[in-house]
């Protein structure tokens, strides 16, 4: 099973999109096992995007990222980095294909709604900057045995 972080971004929570989109996870079949709305301040800010720190845009970056509240989860299931990576689309919204979250909903490169890990490396070091490990959750689902075959790996 992967774990992959999920930051609904301050435009999705002002669009009151959380809902639509987090339904569009959980009916893929991915477990919420932990989530939380916070304020991201300039020092989170730089820490989660310490590879575009220096970039042109960043500044205008942390302005969006810091705008307004968000809302962060960690989602888990089978593939769950991948799979959830195709489910948002390619990063910018206006080139995003229909049928993607970005495609259907953004318009937008930088306020593309939704970030997710983009791998496994990505996952645990994003993990651990948003939640504490008390935070997230071990349970099953009932409707597990119906989801995939028991026996059944990623791939
Ligand atoms: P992604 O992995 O799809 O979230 O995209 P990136 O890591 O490439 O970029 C991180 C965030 O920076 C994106 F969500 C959008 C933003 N961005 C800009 O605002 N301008 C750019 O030119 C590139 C990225």
């Amino acid at each position: 099973m992967e774990r992959t972080l999920i930051l609904f971004k301050p435009d999705c929570v002002q669009r009151r999109l959380v809902g639509r989109i987090l339904a569009r996870f959980e009916d893929k079949g991915f477990k919420i096992v932990g989530m939380k709305m916070l304020q991201v301040t300039p020092e989170l800010a730089k820490r989660h995007y310490a590879e575009h720190v220096d970039k042109p845009f960043y500044p205008s970056l942390e302005k969006y990222i810091t705008g307004s509240p968000l809302v962060a989860a960690v989602l888990e299931g089978l593939d769950a980095i991948r799979v959830v990576r195709e489910m948002l689309g390619a990063t910018s919204g206006l080139k995003a294909q229909a049928g993607t979250i970005r495609g259907d909903f953004s318009l937008s490169r930088q306020m593309n709604l939704v970030h997710a890990s983009d791998g496994p490396e990505a996952a645990k070091r994003e993990i651990d900057i948003y939640f504490r490990p008390e935070e997230l959750f071990d349970y099953s689902l009932a409707l597990e045995p119906w989801s995939r075959a028991e026996d059944e790996l990623g791939g």
